[in-house]
């Protein structure tokens, strides 16, 4: 039978003006419903301020503070310092955060709240751009990617938001995808219960940045972490699950043709980034494995 759903229900209202099949509306819905209304949200400019709102108005039905690109984590901080000196160690401060906003300009204060292992629930959404402002390529765009200011592709990889944040020793940090909505929703509640900080990497496609077919968001996320572009798992206290359980990789080839931001690569091109993808999968693995031995 065909459930409704009232405009009431839910911490998030209907009619968000992000771009049809925006993989951040799918994050920031299911996390949402991961938790409950005891959270504060710190959401900094980027497409995620869709959600924190215009002028008095607002999509989240929590308290919600809107920083800037710089401070997102250390303003986080200061609320979770403030509910602590008032007695509150209930209610989760939430970051919701683009790839720029964390692993560009906000990455010192980031850095400084995971330093002194404050209590807050940091995720950073990755759709692998400056979306909000005109697709300009990030440090999480990754290799070959073509952005407006990479129109030829980008020359350099991406950095591995994971692994910095595992090495300020955190106790909590992982990866989750829109394709995989109850892993998503079981990090997050997991995320929430830690007593420190906790970091969680979400890919999130953007078919207007990644020019590709709104109903395609799902299967190119998928499609991401079968050929080995990205990687689930989850960090706990110094031991590393790989959650993604892939037997053998798919060719890159299916991931690419999905999406624009991949057109201008030729054949030579598509099998240097084949390789470059077999490379970086087999890095990454052999990274998490030696963290767990740890
Ligand atoms: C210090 C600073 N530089 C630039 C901007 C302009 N700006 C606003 S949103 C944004 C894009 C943020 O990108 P990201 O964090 O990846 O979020 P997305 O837009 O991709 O969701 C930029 C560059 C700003 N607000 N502050
Ligand atoms: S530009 Fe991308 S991330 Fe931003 S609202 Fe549109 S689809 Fe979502
Ligand atoms: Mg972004």
């Amino acid at each position: 039978m065909l459930e409704i759903r009232h405009e009431t229900e839910g911490l998030v209202s209907k009619g968000v003006s992000a771009c049809a099949g925006c993989g951040l509306e799918i994050v920031m819905r299911n996390v949402m419903e991961a938790l409950d209304e005891d959270v504060i949200v710190v959401i900094p400019p980027g497409c995620s301020a869709l959600f924190s709102g215009f002028g008095a108005e607002t999509n989240l039905k929590i308290p919600g503070y809107q920083g800037n690109l710089e401070n997102t984590a250390a303003s986080a901080s200061g609320i979770r310092t403030a509910l602590d000196a008032k007695g509150n160690t209930h209610t989760t401060v939430l970051c919701f955060a683009g790839d720029g906003a964390t692993a560009d300009i906000g990455l010192q204060s980031v850095s400084g709240a995971f330093e002194r292992q404050d209590r807050i629930l940091y995720l950073c959404y990755d759709n692998e751009a400056y979306m909000n402002t005109g697709i300009q390529g990030s440090s999480s765009t990754p290799y070959m990617a073509s952005t407006t200011t990479t129109p030829g592709g980008k020359k350099t990889g991406r950095k591995d938001l994971g692994q910095i944040a595992i090495a300020h020793n955190i106790p909590y940090v992982a990866t989750a995808a829109v394709h995989n909505l109850p892993d998503l929703k079981r990090k997050v509640k997991k995320a929430r219960q830690t007593q420190g900080p906790a970091f969680l990497h979400v890919y999130a496609p953007c078919p207007t940045g990644w020019r590709s077919a709104p109903e395609k968001t799902i299967e190119i996320s998928r499609l991401a972490e079968q050929t080995g572009c990205w990687v689930l798992y989850e960090y706990v206290d110094g031991e590393v699950n790989v959650n993604s359980k892939i037997n053998e990789l798919k060719p890159v080839e299916k991931y690419l043709c999905l999406q624009g931001r991949f057109r201008h690569l030729g054949a030579e091109q598509r099998e240097e980034f084949q390789r470059y993808v077999e490379k970086s999968h087999c890095e990454t693995m052999r990274r998490l494995e030696f963290m767990s031995r740890r």
